[in-house]
């Protein structure tokens, strides 16, 4: 069963932004959902909690060089 998680993401500038986190996401075990929207500076993700939590989710994003952390 998959849980939805909404992540605050600054730092990105461009189109091209948005596809690097929303591919990369993507790739990792647990990820099963991303739309990342850029003028809103935020990322919803659907993902597998047996697998990954929120915070690891914005551990992600930072590891490709973006400001990220839980929202709410
Ligand atoms: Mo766009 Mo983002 O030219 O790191 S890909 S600014």
């Amino acid at each position: 069963k998959s849980e939805k998680c909404i992540l605050k993401v600054e730092g990105m500038t461009c189109a091209s932004c948005v596809n690097t986190i929303e591919k990369n996401l993507m790739k990792h075990t647990g990820i099963e959902y991303v739309l990342v929207a850029l003028m809103a500076g935020k990322a919803e993700v659907k993902y597998n909690p047996v697998v990954l939590d929120p915070s690891q989710i914005a551990e992600m994003i930072e590891d490709m060089g973006f400001e990220s952390s839980v929202d709410e």
